[in-house]
């Protein structure tokens, strides 16, 4: 019988921090799996190290199914994100070899195709509006057919999602950077620079925006209602989603569609969210959802209530995530979009993927298993870095969601 010989969890800071596992079988077939927690690497690199690494050596690498179970239900401790990411990263390698050795991509045995390559959204942002709408131009000329706006509020220096020097990256400081909020100015200047965005631009492409979890559900059912003439695609994370009833009330004042999920982990956290038609759109990711076959089982029960999949896609998420979301969007029936934020160009040193970008869609080629080996010796020219998210505070010096 044909068994894990090996596991090795591989840290590396290509640009970011990305953590990733490598499993190897007696027969000699590795796979990959993403496990990169942003700004708690560690915590899921020793995780697997100390706790499942062992567990794995001599097991069938063909039952995925049942090692799924056996790591979930076997912790004991349920759910959580570093847990939930760990179980990923073994999930995402094994069906990684199991397409290898069954010479198919992992699309194939998730029942073939459903598309022609998955609609992607970029990120558009800057500074200001006027920047903010050349940026968008760019997004247009290379062919996006989807586009999120993010630009700062005058006088908030912690607004989100706004680049720095042409790139994005949160986890920019040794130790979490606090930056001011202010609710009350994003609620008064954001509806106005989306109207920008669609005077200027027209609306001939879906746009989007990421409220990034500021808004209590009065004022997120405030801001949909101010956004519902821009006609966005959805607002992303308008309230935090651990009271899944929360976003009744949003639903209840607005038709502008709601999009949840990047910081949730299991089906059980969108449960309410999805059988009360509360959302829209699903945004959990392969990686922080226990795996393919969990987030495959999400997916499957969003589709009995017309909820479709918005997968996460921030550039802390390694490409190997990002090649696995490709395979599980190109199967679903529901899919919806793809988030598509790019990389460091160091990326890619270390992680040759088949990902293509092409007319505003992502593809992965018919490479057996997921398409993406790792580079070794590039890798150690990475070293991990120490990195953390910010954290917000209000004006008054309190502790606000980032
Ligand atoms: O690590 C946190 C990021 O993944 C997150 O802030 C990105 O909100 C995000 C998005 O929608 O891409
Ligand atoms: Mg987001």
């Amino acid at each position: 019988m044909t068994v894990i010989t090996h596991a090795e969890v591989l840290v590396a800071s290509p640009g970011r921090n990305f953590v990733t596992l490598r499993v190897t079988t007696s027969d000699g077939v590795t796979g990959l799996g993403d496990a990169t927690l942003n700004g708690r690497e560690l915590a899921v690199a020793s995780y697997l190290r100390d706790h499942l690494v062992p567990l794995l050596i001599g097991r069938d690498p063909a039952r995925i199914e049942d090692m799924w179970q056996y790591l979930y239900r076997g912790a004991y401790w349920r759910r959580g994100p570093v847990t939930m990411t760990a179980i990923a990263a073994v999930d995402t390698a094994l069906w990684d070899i199991k397409g290898k050795v069954a010479g198919l991509p992992v699309y194939q045995l998730l029942g073939g195709r459903s598309r022609e390559g998955v609609m992607v959204y970029t990120h558009a942002s800057g500074p200001d509006v006027p920047a903010l709408l050349d940026d968008v131009a760019r997004a247009k000329e290379l062919g996006y057919r989807a586009i999120r706006a993010q630009t700062a509020v005058p006088g908030v220096a912690g607004t989100y999602g706004v680049k720095k020097n042409g790139r994005y990256e949160p986890a920019n400081a040794s130790l979490p950077e606090e930056q001011p909020w202010s609710t009350e100015d994003y609620l008064r200047f954001a509806p106005s620079y989306l109207a920008a965005v669609r005077e200027t631009h027209g609306f001939d492409f879906h746009l989007l925006h990421d409220v990034h979890h500021r808004l209590t559900p009065l004022e997120a059912a405030r801001f949909g209602r101010a956004v519902e003439e821009v006609d966005l695609f959805w607002m992303e994370d308008p309230t935090p989603a651990e009271n899944q009833e929360a976003f009744r009330l949003i639903r209840q004042h607005t038709t502008t569609p709601v999009a949840v999920g990047e910081a949730l982990t299991s089906i059980w956290d969108v449960q309410h969210l999805i059988t009360e038609q509360l959302i829209d759109y699903v945004r959990m990711t392969v990686v922080h959802s226990g795996g393919i076959t969990h987030l495959r089982r999400i997916f499957d029960l969003a589709a009995l209530y017309q909820v479709r999949s918005g997968s996460h896609g921030a550039s802390d998420l390694s490409p190997v995530s990002q090649a696995a979301a490709v395979h599980l969007d190109l199967a679903i029936a529901n899919f919806g979009i793809q988030e598509h934020m790019g990389y460091p160009d160091e990326v890619a040193d270390v992680f040759h993927s088949h990902v293509q970008y092409a007319d505003g869609a992502l593809d992965v080629g018919d490479v057996p298993g997921l398409g993406v080996e790792y580079d070794d010796d590039a890798a150690a020219r990475y070293p991990y870095e120490p990195r953390y998210l910010p954290v917000a505070r209000r004006l008054d010096g309190s502790v606000h969601d980032w």
